[in-house]
């Protein structure tokens, strides 16, 4: 068996996505996502012009020797464009394989450790009452775990709360020729968020798992101030509250808080998390399969963290497509140290798109038995959909200084 075509489908049905299909000379037809967000076409370029004339003839099954010979064979390592076109390829080949075994991904992967991926949802509000109504909604659209993100009193938008409460496919603040800007307080979000923690509290009871995102804007003493204050509120996790290229930073916030501590989705490396895995120094990894080199990549990721009680914590936002969250799926089923899944549903016209097997229901995730990834590409209503140039927004502290968004 070989690849006799590799075709790259960028398609934009509320936001782009970047997608690799991988045809074999025997029919067998495997789906990979590449999607950067905000940085979509460099990954199509990258695979276009260096990745697609390096598969054609190659065969298919060799899925660890591909994946070295793209990573070795550039000779410069990591980086999110190069680590999404490995695993946008990645994952179509464990695509073509679980196909022609004619199972289901995670049976290849040790089949099922579990019946379904435990997912939480987003939550948010400018206010109580806001937030209160999206909690509610959420915990009706069948979600038993909620990440809650909330406005700041003075400050206007901030990462994460929407006015709609439609937190679907569209770009956070809709497409912009040129990103828009934020402004930011450190110390005004320090001061109102464990007041806001206090009221969901009061409002959902003790047993409800909470989540929050703290989006890498705090020093590592921030870091620890907030998660020392949180504790009464006994999170699930607390996500991103350094950037985390300083893994030793962690250290200090560890020393401080028992918060649990999740980070990791704009990592794309194994070598990323080292400190981070082998000093402890958090409790759940956040890759997503898109944005670290595939499956391939993920499980070895998964049985490090294993060795340290690390657990999972897939990230999920719908800049993953359905395809990649497909892969991500298989996983979660298939692993032991599973924590949880990051779950925002995709538009009705991304859907249509990728036609797909997995499926959500009071809680949990599932990716269908479906051979292979159980996900596809509906071309002609890809091609409705055309490429739109759209940017995450940047955020500015008060003097106009630039932060991490
Ligand atoms: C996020 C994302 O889901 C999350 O936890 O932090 O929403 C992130 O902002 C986007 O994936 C950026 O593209
Ligand atoms: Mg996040």
């Amino acid at each position: 068996m070989r690849i006799a075509n590799a075709e790259v489908i960028v398609t934009s049905p509320g936001r782009n996505f970047v997608t690799l299909e991988i045809t074999t000379d025997d029919g067998v037809v495997g789906y990979g996502d590449g999607t950067l967000n905000g940085r979509e076409l460099a990954v199509v370029s990258y695979l276009r012009d260096h990745v697609v004339p390096l598969l054609i003839g190659r065969d298919p099954h060799k899925i660890e020797d591909t994946w070295q010979y793209l990573y070795r064979g550039a000779y410069w390592r990591r980086g999110p464009v190069t680590m999404a076109a490995i695993a946008a390829v990645d994952v179509a080949l464990w695509d073509i394989k679980a196909q022609v075994a004619g199972l289901p991904l995670y049976q290849l992967l040790g089949g099922a450790s579990r019946t379904g991926a435990r997912a939480y949802g987003h939550a948010s509000g400018a206010d109580l009452p806001e937030l209160f109504d999206s909690i509610r909604a959420r915990l009706d659209e069948g979600f038993r775990c909620i990440r809650v993100q909330s406005g700041v009193p003075g400050l206007g938008m901030v990462y994460g709360v929407t006015s709609t409460d439609v937190r679907r496919d569209q770009e956070s603040n809709g497409r912009h020729p040129v990103p828009v800007e934020e402004v930011w307080d450190t110390p005004a979000y320090l001061r109102h968020l464990p007041s806001v923690f206090e009221a969901v509290r009061n409002e959902f009871g003790p047993e409800l798992p909470l989540l929050h995102d703290a989006h890498h804007r705090l020093t590592p003493i921030q870091a620890a101030q907030l998660g020392k204050a949180l504790e009464p509120y006994d999170l699930f996790w607390l996500e991103d509250v350094t950037p985390a290229e300083n893994q030793e930073a962690l250290r200090l916030v560890r020393q401080h808080t028992t918060t649990p501590l999740a980070i990791g989705e704009v990592f794309n490396a194994v070598v990323d998390y080292q400190t981070l895995i082998r000093e402890q120094l958090i409790d759940y990894v956040r890759s997503a399969v898109t944005h670290a080199g595939g499956v391939t990549a993920m499980r070895k990721l998964f049985d490090y963290a294993a060795q340290y009680q690390i657990k999972s914590g897939i990230h999920g936002p719908t800049d993953i497509s359905p395809v990649g969250m497909a892969a991500g799926l298989h996983l979660d089923l298939a692993i032991h140290n599973f924590g949880i899944q990051e779950f925002m549903p995709h538009s009705p016209d991304t859907y249509d798109v990728f036609p797909h097997a997995y499926t959500f229901s009071d809680g949990y995730l599932h990716p269908g038995e479906t051979p292979g990834l159980g996900v596809t590409v509906d071309k002609k209503a890809a091609a409705q959909f055309e490429y739109q140039p759209a940017y995450l927004p940047v955020n500015r502290l008060r003097d106009g200084a630039m932060h991490d968004w």
